[in-house]
C-alpha cells in the first residue's frame, strides 16, 4: 500500500504558501487491493454535490450526512462533483473503483454493497480537518472473505437497540458486513419469541445479567428494526440461541425444558458448562422448533446461529442425537446452520458453518467435517476475542485465552490457521465480544478498538503488513477521537 504523505504542489505566490498535506490514497483500513496514487486531487467544497442514480440514493445519502454535502439526482455541470455509479463492469462482488482526479471523485460499483464499500474508503480520505483535499489517482479494491464479522453479546448484558445502532455505525466503517447477536445464554434470554412468552418477560426480566444487572430484551419489532438499520450499512445480522448447553435462563423460565421438570435457581455468575435442554425429551424439539421458525420468519440473513459450545453437561452421544435433529431444522426454515466448532463433531454439519474458537492450530475434527465439506469461520480465542484484555493492567475483559495486544490481534492469518482447513474452506473472520465484563458502549468501544479494525483488515486485504497497519491505525485515531469513540490507545501504536 502506498503511505508516503503526499503534499499538493507550491502555488505560485512568492511567500511560502503553506503546504497542505493530503492523505496519501492508500491510507485506509482495511489495506485496498490496489493504490495507483497520481495526478492532481480533488478538493470538496461547500459546493460538491453528491450525484447518485436513484437505486443508490440511500448509499449517497448516507455520504452526504458524513460529508456534509447535498446529494442530487443527476449533475448540471459534469464536473467539480462526486459521483456514484453503479457499473456492471466491476465484477467482484462488494468490490468498487475509486478514482480521484482535478475534475472530481467517482466511485463505481456493481452494487450498492460496493458503493458503500467505496464510500468508507473515501470518508477515510478526506481530511479531519482544513482543506477537504483528497489525493489523485485510483483504488481498485475487493474483499478477500465474503465473511467479516463481529459478535456482540446481549445476554450476559443486555445492550439497547440505540447502543447496538451506534456499534454498527462503527462497525460498518471498517467494511465489517455480518454483526452475530449471541441472544441468549445461562444468565438472559434477550429475544422475544411469540410461543414461548416468558422466555423474556422472566429471562429478560429484573435481575438477569450478569451480577442481577443486564436486564432487558428486543421486542421482534425492535429486532426488524436493527436488521433494516443494520441492512441500510451493508452489515448482516445473524441470531444466535446457545444450545444444548448455556441454556440456564430458559428453563429458569420454562421448568419442563429440565430432565426433572424442576425449574433451576437463576444464575448471574459467569461459570459456563453446567446447563443443558434434556435431550430425550420430545418437548425439547418442538421448542427448539419454535424458536427456530420464528427467528427465521424475523431473519433475513442466510445464517442462524445455534451455539453448540461448551455443552458439558451434556453427553457426547446425546450431542450428536441433539445435532442430528436441531442442525437439519435450520435447513428446513430456510437458513445455513451456523455454530460453535464443537457442532463439527455431527455429521449433519457438513453443510453447516463452524466457528473456530480453539486455542490451537490443529483440531481433527474440525479438519474431519471440513473435507466433509463443513466451512468455517476463524475466530481463535487467543487471537480475535476481542473480550480478552489487552494486558495485565486493562480494567475490562477476561483474560483465560491470553491477553491480546492491538498486534497479536493483527499478527496471523486466517486462510492458513488450522490445519485442514484450507482457504477455500473459510468463509472469513469473526471477532467476538462477549460481554461478562462489559457494561455501555464505552466499554463495548474499549474492547472493540482498536483491535477490530485489524480483524477487518485480515477478512478484506490480499495481505498484512504491521509496519503499514500500524502507520495507518496511529493515524485513525482522531477520527475515533472526533466521534467520541473511546478507544484503547495501545502502546504499540504512535497515534497522531
Ligand atoms: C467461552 S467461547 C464461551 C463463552 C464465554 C467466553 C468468554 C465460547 C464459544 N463460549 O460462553 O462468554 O468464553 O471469553
Amino acid at each position: 500500500a502506498v503511505l508516503l504523505a503526499c503534499a499538493l504542489p507550491l502555488t505560485a505566490a512568492a511567500a511560502p504558501a503553506p503546504v497542505t498535506p493530503v492523505i496519501a490514497l492508500g491510507s485506509v483500513i482495511p489495506a485496498p487491493v490496489q493504490v495507483h496514487q497520481s495526478g492532481p486531487g480533488f478538493r470538496i467544497t461547500d459546493r460538491t454535490v453528491i450525484i447518485a442514480p436513484p437505486r443508490a440514493r440511500d448509499v449517497a445519502d448516507r455520504l452526504g450526512e458524513a460529508l456534509r454535502l447535498r446529494v442530487a439526482g443527476h449533475s448540471s455541470g459534469r464536473t467539480g462533483n462526486i459521483a456514484l455509479e453503479l457499473s456492471r463492469a466491476i465484477t467482484e462482488p462488494e468490490g468498487y473503483r475509486l478514482t480521484v482526479n482535478r475534475s472530481g471523485i467517482t466511485v463505481r460499483a456493481a452494487s450498492n454493497a460496493g458503493l458503500f464499500n467505496g464510500v468508507q474508503t473515501l470518508q477515510q480520505l478526506v481530511p479531519l480537518t482544513g482543506p477537504r483535499t483528497v489525493a489523485g489517482g485510483e483504488i481498485v479494491d475487493h474483499p478477500r472473505f465474503g465473511y467479516r464479522g463481529t459478535m456482540l453479546d446481549l445476554a450476559r448484558h443486555f445492550h439497547t437497540p440505540a447502543e447496538v445502532k451506534r456499534h454498527i455505525d462503527e462497525i460498518s466503517k471498517f467494511k465489517v458486513n455480518y454483526l452475530h447477536l449471541h441472544l441468549s445464554d445461562d444468565q438472559g434470554w434477550r429475544i422475544q419469541i411469540d410461543s414461548w412468552p416468558r422466555l423474556t418477560t422472566v429471562g429478560g426480566g429484573p435481575g438477569t445479567g450478569v451480577d442481577g444487572v443486564g436486564p432487558g430484551y428486543l421486542t421482534k419489532a425492535d429486532y426488524r428494526d436493527l436488521v433494516r438499520y443494520a441492512a441500510s450499512r451493508y452489515v448482516t445480522i445473524v441470531p444466535e440461541i446457545d444450545m444444548p448447553g448455556h441454556v440456564n435462563a430458559a428453563q429458569v423460565a420454562y421448568p419442563e425444558l429440565t430432565c426433572d421438570g424442576v425449574a433451576p435457581p437463576p444464575r448471574t455468575d459467569t461459570a459456563v458448562g453446567y446447563s443443558s435442554l434434556c435431550i430425550g425429551h420430545e418437548n425439547t424439539y418442538g421448542f427448539v422448533e419454535d424458536v427456530i421458525r420464528e427467528l427465521a420468519a424475523m431473519t433475513p440473513g442466510p445464517y442462524i446461529h445455534i451455539g453448540g459450545d461448551e455443552a458439558h453437561a451434556t453427553t457426547a452421544a446425546d450431542y450428536l442425537t441433539f445435532q442430528k435433529r436441531v442442525l437439519p431444522l435450520v435447513a428446513k426454515y430456510g437458513k445455513t446452520a451456523y455454530g460453535w466448532n464443537e457442532i463439527a463433531a455431527a455429521p449433519e454439519a457438513r453443510t453447516a458453518v463452524a466457528q473456530y474458537w480453539g486455542l490451537t492450530t490443529t483440531n481433527a475434527t474440525l479438519a474431519a467435517a471440513v473435507a466433509n465439506g463443513t466451512r468455517v469461520i476463524m475466530s481463535p480465542a487467543n487471537l480475535a476475542y476481542i473480550d480478552q484484555k489487552y494486558d495485565p493492567s486493562t480494567p475490562l475483559g477476561l483474560s483465560w485465552a491470553g491477553y491480546i495486544e492491538v498486534r497479536k490481534a493483527y499478527d496471523w492469518d486466517p486462510h492458513t490457521h488450522v490445519a485442514g482447513v484450507p482457504e477455500s474452506a473459510v468463509l472469513g473472520v469473526e471477532a467476538p465480544l462477549w460481554s461478562e465484563t462489559l457494561r455501555d458502549l464505552d466499554d463495548i468501544e474499549f474492547m472493540a478498538f482498536p483491535r477490530l479494525a485489524g480483524i477487518a483488515e485480515l477478512g478484506w486485504s490480499p495481505s498484512r503488513d504491521w509496519e503499514s497497519y500500524r502507520t495507518r491505525l496511529g493515524a485513525y485515531g482522531p477520527r475515533w477521537t472526533a466521534r467520541g469513540v473511546d478507544f484503547y490507545r495501545s502502546p504499540q501504536i504512535d497515534w497522531s
